[in-house]
Protein backbone atom coordinates (compact mmCIF):
# COMPACT_ATOMS: atom_id res chain seq x y z
CA UNK A 1 0.00 0.00 0.00
CA UNK A 2 2.22 2.96 -1.40
CA UNK A 3 -0.29 6.27 -1.66
CA UNK A 4 0.34 10.11 -1.89
CA UNK A 5 -2.46 11.76 -0.47
CA UNK A 6 -2.92 15.46 -1.89
CA UNK A 7 -4.31 18.17 -0.03
CA UNK A 8 -7.25 20.45 -1.25
CA UNK A 9 -6.88 21.43 -5.24
CA UNK A 10 -9.63 23.93 -5.47
CA UNK A 11 -8.74 24.31 -9.12
CA UNK A 12 -5.19 24.69 -8.76
CA UNK A 13 -4.18 22.09 -11.90
CA UNK A 14 -0.62 23.61 -12.57
CA UNK A 15 -0.22 23.22 -8.56
CA UNK A 16 -0.96 19.59 -9.19
CA UNK A 17 0.84 18.78 -12.08
CA UNK A 18 3.86 20.43 -10.27
CA UNK A 19 3.88 18.65 -6.99
CA UNK A 20 2.96 15.20 -8.81
CA UNK A 21 5.56 15.60 -10.63
CA UNK A 22 7.94 16.05 -7.54
CA UNK A 23 6.30 12.62 -6.12
CA UNK A 24 8.15 11.08 -9.32
CA UNK A 25 4.71 10.87 -11.30
CA UNK A 26 4.88 10.66 -14.79
CA UNK A 27 2.49 12.50 -17.22
CA UNK A 28 3.14 11.32 -20.54
CA UNK A 29 -0.12 9.65 -20.83
CA UNK A 30 -1.91 12.91 -20.08
CA UNK A 31 -2.29 11.08 -15.89
CA UNK A 32 0.46 11.11 -13.50
CA UNK A 33 1.31 7.77 -13.17
CA UNK A 34 4.15 6.55 -11.26
CA UNK A 35 6.85 3.88 -12.45
CA UNK A 36 6.60 2.38 -8.78
CA UNK A 37 2.90 1.43 -8.74
CA UNK A 38 2.37 4.43 -6.13
CA UNK A 39 -1.51 5.72 -6.27
CA UNK A 40 -2.53 8.81 -5.43
CA UNK A 41 -5.21 9.97 -3.20
CA UNK A 42 -7.37 13.14 -2.44
CA UNK A 43 -8.94 14.65 0.04
CA UNK A 44 -11.50 16.27 -1.64
CA UNK A 45 -12.37 19.81 -2.81
CA UNK A 46 -10.99 19.42 -6.84
CA UNK A 47 -13.13 22.58 -8.13
CA UNK A 48 -13.91 26.25 -7.04
CA UNK A 49 -11.52 29.67 -6.81
CA UNK A 50 -8.81 28.07 -9.05
CA UNK A 51 -8.56 28.67 -12.52
CA UNK A 52 -8.89 25.52 -13.75
CA UNK A 53 -11.00 23.45 -11.80
CA UNK A 54 -12.57 21.45 -14.97
CA UNK A 55 -9.03 20.13 -16.21
CA UNK A 56 -8.68 19.21 -12.57
CA UNK A 57 -12.06 17.19 -12.67
CA UNK A 58 -10.85 15.15 -15.95
CA UNK A 59 -7.44 14.59 -14.30
CA UNK A 60 -9.06 12.88 -10.99
CA UNK A 61 -11.65 11.42 -13.37
CA UNK A 62 -9.29 9.18 -15.08
CA UNK A 63 -7.12 8.31 -12.43
CA UNK A 64 -10.32 6.99 -10.83
CA UNK A 65 -11.15 4.99 -14.10
CA UNK A 66 -7.91 3.35 -14.35
CA UNK A 67 -7.60 2.57 -10.64
CA UNK A 68 -4.66 5.02 -10.37
CA UNK A 69 -6.43 6.77 -7.09
CA UNK A 70 -8.82 7.37 -4.19
CA UNK A 71 -10.75 9.97 -4.20
CA UNK A 72 -13.32 11.20 -0.84
CA UNK A 73 -15.65 14.47 -1.79
CA UNK A 74 -15.21 17.61 -0.27
CA UNK A 75 -18.01 20.25 0.63
CA UNK A 76 -17.30 22.40 -2.29
CA UNK A 77 -17.60 18.54 -4.21
CA UNK A 78 -20.60 17.85 -2.60
CA UNK A 79 -21.80 21.56 -3.69
CA UNK A 80 -20.88 20.97 -7.21
CA UNK A 81 -22.48 17.62 -7.47
CA UNK A 82 -26.20 19.61 -6.36
CA UNK A 83 -25.56 22.15 -8.57
CA UNK A 84 -24.87 19.48 -11.81
CA UNK A 85 -28.09 17.51 -10.24
CA UNK A 86 -30.22 20.83 -10.59
CA UNK A 87 -30.58 21.95 -7.57
CA UNK A 88 -31.12 25.35 -6.29
CA UNK A 89 -27.69 26.53 -5.15
CA UNK A 90 -25.66 29.55 -4.71
CA UNK A 91 -23.10 30.34 -7.12
CA UNK A 92 -20.77 31.56 -4.70
CA UNK A 93 -17.73 30.73 -2.50
CA UNK A 94 -15.85 29.87 -5.74
CA UNK A 95 -18.28 27.90 -7.36
CA UNK A 96 -18.75 30.46 -9.66
CA UNK A 97 -15.13 30.39 -11.03
CA UNK A 98 -16.03 26.54 -12.03
CA UNK A 99 -19.39 27.54 -13.22
CA UNK A 100 -18.21 30.24 -15.54
CA UNK A 101 -15.48 27.30 -17.00
CA UNK A 102 -18.31 25.28 -17.08
CA UNK A 103 -20.48 27.74 -19.24
CA UNK A 104 -17.69 28.49 -21.72
CA UNK A 105 -17.25 25.02 -22.73
CA UNK A 106 -19.77 23.69 -25.72
CA UNK A 107 -22.50 22.03 -25.03
CA UNK A 108 -21.19 18.28 -26.03
CA UNK A 109 -18.30 19.09 -23.55
CA UNK A 110 -20.70 20.34 -20.50
CA UNK A 111 -22.57 17.20 -21.14
CA UNK A 112 -19.23 15.08 -20.93
CA UNK A 113 -17.51 16.94 -17.76
CA UNK A 114 -20.75 16.75 -16.04
CA UNK A 115 -21.37 12.79 -16.48
CA UNK A 116 -17.77 12.88 -15.07
CA UNK A 117 -18.27 14.71 -12.13
CA UNK A 118 -21.57 13.15 -11.68
CA UNK A 119 -19.78 9.40 -11.79
CA UNK A 120 -17.29 10.39 -9.35
CA UNK A 121 -18.71 11.64 -6.82
CA UNK A 122 -21.67 8.86 -6.41
CA UNK A 123 -18.95 6.49 -6.55
CA UNK A 124 -17.24 7.89 -4.22
CA UNK A 125 -17.15 7.32 -0.17
CA UNK A 126 -17.77 9.68 2.48
CA UNK A 127 -14.76 8.65 3.81
CA UNK A 128 -11.74 5.92 2.85
CA UNK A 129 -10.42 3.04 4.85
CA UNK A 130 -6.91 2.31 3.25
CA UNK A 131 -4.38 -0.41 4.92
CA UNK A 132 -6.07 -3.10 6.67
CA UNK A 133 -7.87 0.34 8.81
CA UNK A 134 -4.71 1.70 9.83
CA UNK A 135 -5.37 5.10 7.55
CA UNK A 136 -8.52 7.24 6.63
CA UNK A 137 -8.84 9.81 4.18
CA UNK A 138 -11.65 12.36 4.99
CA UNK A 139 -11.88 15.52 3.71
CA UNK A 140 -12.96 17.53 7.12
CA UNK A 141 -11.32 14.45 8.80
CA UNK A 142 -13.52 12.42 11.28
CA UNK A 143 -13.77 11.56 14.94
CA UNK A 144 -13.24 7.83 16.40
CA UNK A 145 -16.51 7.32 17.08
CA UNK A 146 -17.67 7.73 13.75
CA UNK A 147 -15.02 5.56 11.84
CA UNK A 148 -16.89 2.63 10.21
CA UNK A 149 -20.18 3.95 10.50
CA UNK A 150 -22.12 5.87 7.51
CA UNK A 151 -25.17 8.36 8.90
CA UNK A 152 -25.94 11.97 8.02
CA UNK A 153 -23.46 12.72 11.26
CA UNK A 154 -20.76 11.31 9.49
CA UNK A 155 -21.80 13.03 6.28
CA UNK A 156 -21.67 16.54 7.94
CA UNK A 157 -18.54 15.55 10.00
CA UNK A 158 -16.45 14.33 6.85
CA UNK A 159 -17.96 17.29 4.34
CA UNK A 160 -17.67 20.09 6.72
CA UNK A 161 -16.05 19.18 10.20
CA UNK A 162 -16.56 19.21 13.40
CA UNK A 163 -19.38 22.14 13.30
CA UNK A 164 -21.65 23.02 16.02
CA UNK A 165 -24.46 25.20 14.29
CA UNK A 166 -22.48 28.49 15.76
CA UNK A 167 -21.48 31.15 13.68
CA UNK A 168 -18.31 33.36 13.75
CA UNK A 169 -18.99 36.88 13.56
CA UNK A 170 -18.32 37.11 9.78
CA UNK A 171 -20.96 34.22 9.23
CA UNK A 172 -18.41 31.82 8.71
CA UNK A 173 -19.37 28.21 10.83
CA UNK A 174 -17.41 27.10 14.14
CA UNK A 175 -15.87 24.54 13.82
CA UNK A 176 -14.31 22.15 16.70
CA UNK A 177 -10.89 21.48 16.66
CA UNK A 178 -11.63 17.68 16.68
CA UNK A 179 -7.92 16.67 15.89
CA UNK A 180 -7.26 17.66 19.71
CA UNK A 181 -9.61 15.19 20.97
CA UNK A 182 -8.49 12.08 18.40
CA UNK A 183 -6.68 9.31 20.21
CA UNK A 184 -7.26 6.45 17.60
CA UNK A 185 -4.84 3.89 16.56
CA UNK A 186 -5.53 5.11 12.88
CA UNK A 187 -3.81 7.65 10.80
CA UNK A 188 -6.22 10.26 9.82
CA UNK A 189 -5.48 12.63 6.94
CA UNK A 190 -7.68 15.61 5.60
CA UNK A 191 -7.71 19.01 4.90
CA UNK A 192 -10.78 21.29 4.24
CA UNK A 193 -8.98 23.71 6.78
CA UNK A 194 -6.17 26.13 5.51
CA UNK A 195 -3.31 25.93 7.78
CA UNK A 196 0.14 27.54 6.70
CA UNK A 197 2.47 24.22 7.33
CA UNK A 198 1.32 20.60 7.78
CA UNK A 199 -0.30 20.23 10.43
CA UNK A 200 0.46 16.80 12.49
CA UNK A 201 -1.43 16.35 15.98
CA UNK A 202 -1.43 13.12 17.27
CA UNK A 203 -2.30 10.49 14.58
CA UNK A 204 -3.91 13.22 11.85
CA UNK A 205 -2.30 15.37 9.49
CA UNK A 206 -4.08 18.53 7.93
CA UNK A 207 -2.37 18.63 4.46
CA UNK A 208 -4.66 21.61 3.62
CA UNK A 209 -2.10 23.99 3.23
CA UNK A 210 -4.18 26.54 1.20
CA UNK A 211 -2.63 26.12 -2.50
CA UNK A 212 -5.82 28.69 -3.65
CA UNK A 213 -5.08 30.73 -1.35
CA UNK A 214 -1.64 31.55 -2.14
CA UNK A 215 0.04 28.57 0.17
CA UNK A 216 1.20 25.41 -1.05
CA UNK A 217 -0.45 22.25 -2.58
CA UNK A 218 1.11 19.80 0.30
CA UNK A 219 1.14 15.88 -0.21
CA UNK A 220 2.03 13.22 2.34
CA UNK A 221 3.81 9.89 1.46
CA UNK A 222 2.46 6.86 2.97
CA UNK A 223 3.97 5.08 4.81
CA UNK A 224 6.90 6.62 4.58
CA UNK A 225 5.29 9.38 6.59
CA UNK A 226 7.30 12.38 3.82
CA UNK A 227 5.71 15.60 3.36
CA UNK A 228 5.97 17.55 0.07
CA UNK A 229 4.86 20.38 -1.31
CA UNK A 230 5.04 23.29 -3.93
CA UNK A 231 4.48 26.46 -3.97
CA UNK A 232 1.48 28.05 -5.21
CA UNK A 233 1.01 30.30 -8.09
CA UNK A 234 -2.07 32.09 -6.55
CA UNK A 235 -2.29 35.46 -4.81
CA UNK A 236 -0.92 35.13 -0.83
CA UNK A 237 -4.70 35.57 1.27
CA UNK A 238 -3.19 35.82 4.43
CA UNK A 239 -6.36 35.88 6.00
CA UNK A 240 -7.54 32.56 5.02
CA UNK A 241 -5.23 30.75 7.00
CA UNK A 242 -6.48 29.04 10.58
CA UNK A 243 -3.49 29.15 12.89
CA UNK A 244 -4.83 26.29 15.18
CA UNK A 245 -3.40 25.83 18.91
MN1 LIG B 1 -13.43 22.02 2.21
Amino acid sequence: MKVDIIGDIHGCFQELHNLTVRLGYDWNTGIPIHPDNRKLAFVGDLTDRGPESIRVINTIFSLIQKDLAYYVPGNHCNKLYRYFLGNKVQVTHGLETTVAEYEALERKEQQKIRRAFMQLYENAPLYRILDNGKLIIAHAGISEELIGKQNSRVKTFVLYGDITGEKHADGSPVRKDWALEYKGPAYIVYGHTPVSEVRKVGNTYNIDTGAVFGGKLSSLRYPEFEIYSVPSSMPFVPEKFRELK
